[in-house]
């Protein structure tokens, strides 16, 4: 039988995972089962993930940096791939608003509803960490983030993770000053990051092979943890608006990749869907980045001058799916309420829910801290706040893993989009998933 595709290996992970975890939600030891013996399976593929995540920035940055030809053609990606990522952001938000506005999920939902979550959720300790994580965001001022991304230890930020942003800032800083020191003397550097480059990039070959695995523990992990089955009845509305403005940006992303980039955006989503399936898995850009880049470039034809800079920033500051849930979300609870919101006040929810996705980690649950920012910046009642969060936390969790699909499908379109506006938009190198991986067999 000829061997399936990656992405229907995952995929049936997945369902089966899904099953599993149903089947696991009846005996009454099931969960605790599931959570002890089956989701370290997923948690260690999460890991390895981001194990390589911060090697993989580091190789492939200073590899695409120190590739180009000179300072202005960096400056050429790196302004079109800002600017790119802001129009996609805004057009993210927009569609959150306006179909939450047109559908007004939070209208009905019952005083009492609201009373038994008072008591339930609003000292929910998920509830209240994220909470106290936005106001530790808040205390330090709007331009903190800027002042985050330079890293004053730069072994320091290669050991840490949710450090991803300082990385990138070193990272650009060491190609940049490759480039200016010219090839002959950068040139013994500059071999070390391309035979890194490659070594990471075999290293998420041999990880993705364990992906089926780790897929099927990650969900029957969600399923048997997932909220109170009656309150998520009551949340299915907010929920369909969520999804349907998700699905509209994959929509949005297919036209722009077949009109901009002239290539088949049916092709572009099959090769891709394995990254998009292990965004819903584990919930994290970060942790995915390694796959979307080997996805991108190897079975897309991105050249890595682009997809080295382009997926690594947009891992990290474009995230149009948790943009376009911090608006619906934020106009939700207000609706659910009773938060009189002006036009000013959802104008100001486009600009807050732009800084809010390009702030947020890219580690799973972030947009829903973000979005307490979204909800001070209309004047959103203090009082309210943990009652609001604890109205959509129950189905936060699924709906944090179909926004990182978006995520993560937004930053691959984008890639593509500077490739072939910059004239690197090339040839796959490889047909099928595995095929340079017979010398690991
Ligand atoms: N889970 C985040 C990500 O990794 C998105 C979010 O929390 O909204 O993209």
């Amino acid at each position: 039988m000829r061997k399936l595709d990656l992405h229907w290996q995952i995929l049936i992970g997945m369902l089966l995972g899904i099953v599993f975890g149903f089947v696991m939600t009846y005996p009454d030891w099931g969960a605790e089962f599931v959570q002890d013996w089956i989701n370290p399976f997923g948690t260690i593929f999460v890991k390895l993930l981001k194990l390589i995540a911060i090697p993989l920035i580091l190789a492939s940055l200073v590899k695409g940096i120190s590739d180009l030809k000179d300072i202005s053609s960096f400056r050429n990606i790196g302004l079109r791939t800002i600017g790119i990522y802001i129009v996609t952001t805004v057009v993210a938000i927009s569609i959150g608003l306006i179909l939450v506005n047109i559908m007004k999920p939070g209208n009905g939902i019952s005083e009492e509803t609201i009373a038994q979550l008072e008591q339930t959720y609003a000292s929910d300790a998920g509830v209240t960490s994220k909470l106290e994580e936005a106001s530790r965001q808040r205390e330090s001022g709007p331009l903190q983030f800027l002042v985050d991304m330079v890293p004053d230890n730069a072994f320091q930020a290669l050991s840490d993770n949710a450090l991803m942003l300082q990385v990138i800032f070193f990272t650009i800083f060491l190609g940049i000053s490759m480039l200016l020191i010219g090839e002959k003397d950068a040139e013994p550097l500059k071999k070390f990051f391309d035979a890194l480059n490659e070594v990471v990039l075999k290293m998420v070959d041999l990880i993705m092979l364990t992906a089926p695995v780790a897929v099927f523990a990650l969900l029957a992990n969600v399923v048997v943890s997932s909220g109170d089955p009656d309150l998520l009845l009551a949340l299915l509305k907010y929920a369909g608006v969520v999804v349907l403005g998700l699905f509209l940006m994959i929509v949005f992303y297919s036209l722009v990749v077949a009109t901009f980039t002239r290539y088949n955006p049916w092709t572009f989503l099959k090769k891709i869907s394995p990254a998009q399936l292990l965004a819903f898995s584990t919930s994290s850009s970060a942790a995915t980045l390694p796959v979307t880049m080997e996805r991108v470039e190897e079975h897309i034809g991105v050249d890595k001058e682009v997809s080295s800079f382009v997926l690594p920033v947009g891992a990290t500051i474009n995230m149009d799916g948790t943009s376009l849930y911090q608006g619906v979300a934020a106009v939700f609870i207000s609706q659910a309420l009773g938060f009189e919101l002006s036009l000013a006040g959802q104008l100001t929810i486009i600009l807050t829910a732009l800084l809010a996705s390009i702030g947020s980690a890219a580690v799973p649950g972030a947009g829903m801290v973000m979005l307490v920012i979204v909800l001070e910046s209309i004047n959103f009642p203090a009082d309210k706040l943990a009652i609001g969060l604890a109205l959509i936390f129950a189905v936060d969790r699924p709906l944090d893993m179909l926004r990182t699909v978006v995520n993560v499908t937004g930053d691959a379109t984008v890639s593509m989009m500077v490739a072939k506006s910059v004239g690197k938009l090339g040839k796959p190198k490889v047909k099928n998933w595995d095929d340079h991986l017979d010398e690991v067999r």
